[in-house]
């Protein structure tokens, strides 16, 4: 983040008002310096696991703790092969904005492991989890550090994390880790609670705009726990999914995604196959596989990024612009290259950032750490209305600190001033510590 362009910004918003451009100056140029180049902490450690055949695989684990001014660490894993420090100390960044703008209690973190699960069996995914907990548990507790999924890592995989860290630990609480299963502790609502709460952002934008999501063809990228949240939420709210995608290619759906395709979702996700394609094979009348081919080639309304960064380029948001995209919400993490966003937002393309839009996912993991601190549940109906809540809160934060004096909403400044000026607050009051 730079502090002249946000100054130049807020000036522009907030002419003559001196005392208060002070201020943020002050916060900015004190915190930004070390704050953008320095997590708190960084572990490293090796993971050794006994693969099917019984041969010895090795992979490196890491759990990036990267602010805990607002509340213990939070965050989630990721087991993906292109998993470097790098990547992790951007999601740990993020993160931590993100957790801010939920208004809950929470620090930032993150972490995973270079281990891939395409092609690897149950018995393997429980080993490798098992050995990555051996090491991840001594730096995690519900009030030290709080992981829970993220690409690779969803329910089962969180199942066995979960076991293995009670059986070391000999600790039982049900808040060490968040997306837990409805019979251990786990929240209703949270798997869907990604997908959901950026559909709930989502409306909030169009509402904002004059606009209604109903009837609206909607392209969306991935087909794992976020796609699938938010690809249900937006048939229940009457728009049309013409679009899912995958490494392999994309899956186009003329008439519009279907119940049992959504299901299905659930078991391309569980073969660890990682391919789009299984569901043109399974529903060869309805879906249509392209090999080679993104989701932004899918003529729509609104595009949906909801698998990786990076995952949309200039060239796709220019592609999307010409077949009449005019709404893009980011529900990846950086889904978005710099260029398709600038792209967007010089081309009158409604565009809301990752931080902001799919922040219902670890909000919903804070109402989760909740109830597990309360030793209760909450019904579906109660966690649904707190994520309403969060989601509305969180766009009326963009709105107050992303309006331009055109009027038009900058939604990428105003969740990043909001994020920031939260945790710094929160760091000067604490002290040099
Ligand atoms: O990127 C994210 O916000 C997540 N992967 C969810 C993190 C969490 O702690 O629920």
């Amino acid at each position: 983040m730079n502090v002249e362009k946000i100054m130049a910004d807020l000036e522009a918003k907030h002419p003559g008002e001196s005392e208060y451009l002070q201020a943020v100056r002050e916060v900015l140029e004190s915190i930004e310096e070390v704050y953008n180049q320095h997590p708190e902490r960084i572990f490293t450690f090796r993971v050794t696991w006994i693969d099917d055949k019984g041969e010895v695989q090795t992979n490196l684990g890491y759990r990036v703790q990267f602010n805990s001014a607002i509340g213990p660490y939070k965050g989630g894993l990721r087991f993906h092969k292109a998993v470097t420090p790098s990547m992790l100390k951007f999601l740990g960044f993020e993160q931590t904005f993100k957790n801010a703008l939920t208004t809950l209690p929470m620090g930032g973190g993150k972490g995973g492991s270079d281990f891939d699960p395409v092609g690897k069996s149950d018995a393997e995914i429980m080993r490798f989890c098992q050995a990555f907990m051996l090491e991840l548990r001594h730096n995690i507790g519900p009030d030290q550090d709080v992981p829970a999924g993220d690409v690779g890592v969803g329910g089962r995989e969180i199942g066995f994390l979960n076991g293995m860290y009670q059986k070391l630990a000999r600790q039982y609480h049900t808040g060490v880790l968040t997306g837990k299963g409805m019979t251990w502790g786990g929240s209703i609502l949270r798997p869907e609670a990604t997908g959901f709460g950026a559909l709930y952002f989502t409306q909030h934008v169009l509402h904002t705009a004059g606009k209604d999501i109903k009837d609206k063809k909607i392209a969306l990228s991935g087909f794992g726990n976020v796609a699938w949240g938010a690809a249900t939420k937006a048939v229940e709210l009457g728009a049309k999914v013409v679009a899912i995608s995958g490494p392999d290619g994309v899956c186009e759906i003329p008439d519009g995604i279907t119940k049992e395709m959504i299901d299905y979702m659930l078991d391309m996700r569980a073969s660890n196959r990682n391919k789009v394609e299984d569901m043109a094979t399974k529903f060869p009348g309805q879906a249509k596989f392209t090999a080679g081919k993104k989701a932004w080639s899918i003529p729509c309304d609104i595009a949906l990024p909801c698998a990786f960064q990076n995952e949309l380029s200039e060239d796709d948001a220019k592609e999307l612009k010409a077949n009449g995209c005019w709404c893009c919400c980011e529900v990846s993490n950086m889904g978005c290259q710099p260029g398709a966003i600038h792209f967007f937002q010089k081309n009158g393309v409604l565009f809301a950032p990752g931080k902001a839009v799919n922040a219902g996912g670890v909000a919903t993991s804070g109402l989760e750490m909740t109830q597990n601190a309360a030793h209760l549940s909450w019904s579906a109906k109660e966690v649904d209305e707190k994520l309403h809540w969060i989601m509305e809160n969180i766009h009326e934060q963009c709105v107050k600190f992303g309006t331009q004096a055109d009027g038009s909403i900058d939604y990428v400044k105003g969740a990043n001033i909001a994020g920031f000026m939260k945790v710094a607050q929160a760091m000067l009051e604490q002290g040099v510590i």
